[in-house]
């Protein structure tokens, strides 16, 4: 509802008309996100990871379920831990081992670590590091699109930490009053490094933010799939419609620490194994697979092979890639000389070129600010 925060609904009609082939795929963009993770923290103790190793362990769900409700031609960020989204957005495990192991040939030729690194032909932006900084920077993307007239959505993923900056702030407050194309999904994984939600917001719940900002809100089951994918398509769907923004609170849990290095010290105890054994994304995926599709052990076991397999090549392939030369660094610096490149604008509405009318650009008198 609008300017509403509501409890999740529960799984509806988007969800319900995802086929069995879909909610399989679903199960495969999960299992690579797992799986991988763990390839990597072999890799990180072997030494051969460049610097950081950030896990997604019991909130696969949500990168997966809100990235697979978005059509190609829509933008997503993603945060560190949500490789998964990446995935379903056509980045490759090699690129992404590549990434982290700061290949030469890597995606940022080694200049960037972990999942730093973008792709706007297949939808998805480099983050920057200042947590809710990636909500103005989605703001401005989708602006662009409803300038354009285009149809796209932008999706931004922002941690329960990422909220109380005044980054996050600003951009979900302009994108609001733009009414722009956006879904914020707040992914409430209990914890913002060491700091549990509690110490740092004195909201009851963050999707409680969503009526301040005069936005629809959502809460749905962070680690159902389904719920997940329903809730967000919902939301896209909405955007796509004129809409405006959505926030989305997915509730889970962040069952390793903030990095690899994070001993979870401040933890709990049994928190973790709580939520392991009774609300793991996989075994609840599993037995949604089981009981509504009949899908059967062996489906998935095979399933779980072929993610092996190719992780396995990719592996292969990312380890056997060279390291950055020194020189490299160089290149790419200087963008190519501008001249050639129209302006998407122009400033005072003065006329567009042929070429500009084209593509269907648009003009935007900025006035004299
Ligand atoms: C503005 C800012 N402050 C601090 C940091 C350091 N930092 C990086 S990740 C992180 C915690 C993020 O928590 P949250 O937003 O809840 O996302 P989660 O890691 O739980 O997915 C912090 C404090 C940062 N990157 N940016």
């Amino acid at each position: 509802m609008k300017g509403k925060s509501s409890k999740a609904a529960a799984v509806g009609s988007a969800a319900a008309q995802l086929t069995r082939a879909q909610k399989l795929e679903l199960y495969y963009w999960m299992r690579m996100t797992r799986t991988l993770e763990e390839r990597l923290v072999a890799l990180y103790r072997q030494t051969k990871v460049v610097g950081g190793l950030f896990r997604s362990l019991g909130q696969e769900a949500d990168a997966v379920g809100a990235c697979y409700a978005l059509e190609r031609r829509d933008i997503m960020s993603p945060l560190i831990r949500n490789m998964g989204a990446m995935l379903v957005k056509g980045a490759t495990p090699v690129e992404i081992l590549k990434q982290y192991m700061a290949k030469g040939d890597s995606p940022t030729r080694g200049r960037e670590l972990n999942i730093h690194f973008g792709d706007t032909e297949r939808g998805f932006i480099g983050q920057i590091s200042p947590l809710g900084d990636m909500v103005p920077v989605m703001a401005g993307v989708t602006m662009t699109f409803k300038m354009r007239g285009q149809d796209r959505v932008g999706l931004v993923f922002v941690g329960d930490g990422a909220t109380s900056t005044g980054a996050f702030h600003e951009g979900i407050n302009f994108a609001a009053v733009q009414k722009l194309p956006l879904v914020v999904v707040v992914e409430n994984n209990g914890y913002a490094y060491s700091t549990p939600t509690h110490k740092q917001t004195a909201a009851a719940q963050f999707v409680d933010k969503a009526i301040g900002y005069g936005v629809y809100g959502e809460q749905a089951d962070g680690n159902d799939v389904l719920a997940v994918y329903d809730v967000t398509k919902r939301a896209v769907d909405r955007a796509r419609a004129g809409g405006g923004v959505s926030l989305i609170e997915l509730m889970t849990y962040r069952r390793k620490g903030h990095a690899e290095h994070d001993s979870q010290s401040y933890v709990p105890e049994g928190e973790i194994e709580r939520w392991a054994a009774e609300n793991d994304p996989f075994d609840r995926c599993a037995a949604m697979l089981r009981d509504r599709e009949g899908v059967s052990p062996d489906e998935i076991a095979a399933i779980d092979a072929r993610v092996h397999q190719e992780i396995d090549a990719a592996t292969d392939i990312a380890e056997a890639s060279p390291p950055p030369e020194a020189l490299d660094a160089l290149i790419g610096v200087y963008g190519e000389p501008a001249a050639e490149k129209p302006l998407w604008f122009r400033e005072g509405g003065a006329a567009l070129t042929e070429h500009e009318r084209a593509q269907g650009w648009g003009t935007y008198d900025t006035g004299h600010v």
